[in-house]
């Protein structure tokens, strides 16, 4: 049943409902909220969220105030969120607010990619879905649109360690556009920005000519595609669908100039945090929740602060990108 739906997930131009799993046709471990639902199926827009950045990216409380913010201003826009998460080997497509506030405490959650989504739902285990596997859930249940904060990409180093996220592989092969405030600083983005070029995935940044850095607004990098409204946006994802190209793409957002570190600031963080990963022999997945923790320390809590405005400020452009794709 899911091969069979899999072959229409690429027809990204049609109608959600169309092509889409319902709550009838969903694989049986798959929970779509009800309000999530309902919104598919009436064509309303929807925008899914990750849910790894809840469970490995910010400590609590943060994480859960900044998880019900963000649902706030997707719906403030007129869109429905749909956080994305596997609870007990139940795949969620939108969290209750209880729930998401359960996820938000638990202890040892997995980091779930698209090598360990399967497996979390065998094993009736709870984690957070990356970038990578929080697409997977969002075309499977037939949303386009997902914010987040950064991707993961191609780390410092990565010509030795090859660690390279599994999130670029997933923006090749899954039709969703994903909004965030580019690569993460953390990330060599200039080989992350090749390999997304080779893989065929266009790279949009909002309103800017240069690559944005997470922390901050800008970076030595051009940006390789430049659209400054979200009708555009979603009129480019249409075509890309129109082409067959099949494929995601990535918006890159600038965070807002009051919540931005300067580069040459945040250099010295992602120096010292790169060097302390490297000194305690960090690897795989545990790398990228490392280095996020690590800057948070260094700079005493404002990477935080400006990671949760980022996150909001993407949840913004994908609710007004969503709307115009309905
Ligand atoms: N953005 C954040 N915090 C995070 C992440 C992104 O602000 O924790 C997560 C995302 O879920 C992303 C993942 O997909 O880090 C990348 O991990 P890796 O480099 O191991 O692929
Ligand atoms: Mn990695």
């Amino acid at each position: 049943m899911i091969a069979h739906d899999r072959a229409k997930w690429h027809d990204a131009g049609k109608p959600d409902r169309e092509f889409a799993v319902t709550p009838d046709s969903a694989p049986p471990f798959t929970d779509i909220d009800p309000p999530v639902a309902a919104a598919l199926a009436a064509g309303r827009p929807v925008v899914a969220l990750e849910s790894t950045i809840i469970t490995h990216g910010m400590p609590y409380p943060a994480n859960a105030e900044m998880a019900a913010e963000v649902e706030a201003i997707i719906r403030a826009e007129g869109a429905v969120p749909a956080t994305i998460a596997v609870v007990d080997g139940r795949l969620k497509i939108g969290l209750s607010d209880a729930g998401r506030e359960a996820l938000a405490k638990v202890q040892g959650a997995m980091k779930l990619s698209r090598a360990d989504i399967a497996f979390a739902v065998t094993e009736g285990r709870t984690g957070g879905t990356t970038v990578a596997a929080t697409m997977i859930a969002a075309a499977l249940a037939g949303i386009k649109v997902f914010a987040t904060g950064g991707i993961g990409g191609v780390h410092k180093g990565a010509e030795t360690s090859f660690d390279i996220s599994a999130d670029l592989d997933e923006l090749a092969r899954t039709p969703v556009i994903v909004v965030s405030a580019g690569a993460k600083a953390i990330l060599d983005i200039e080989k992350t920005l090749e390999v997304l070029e080779t893989r065929g995935v266009p790279v949009v940044a909002y309103g800017s000519d240069v690559m944005p850095a997470f922390w901050s607004r800008t970076s030595p990098y051009p940006a390789p595609l430049r659209l400054d409204q979200p009708e555009r946006i979603a009129a480019l994802f249409q075509t890309r669908a129109a082409l067959g190209l099949g494929g995601g793409m990535l918006v890159a957002n600038p965070v807002p100039e009051a919540d931005e570190i300067p580069p040459a600031r945040m250099a010295g963080y992602i120096d010292a945090a790169q060097a302390a990963a490297v000194k305690a022999g960090v690897s795989g997945k545990k790398v990228t929740p490392f280095l996020l923790a690590t800057i948070l320390e260094l700079t005493a809590g404002e990477s935080l602060k400006t990671n949760i405005a980022l996150v909001k400020n993407n949840a913004r452009l994908a609710a007004r990108i969503a709307t115009h794709l309905t």
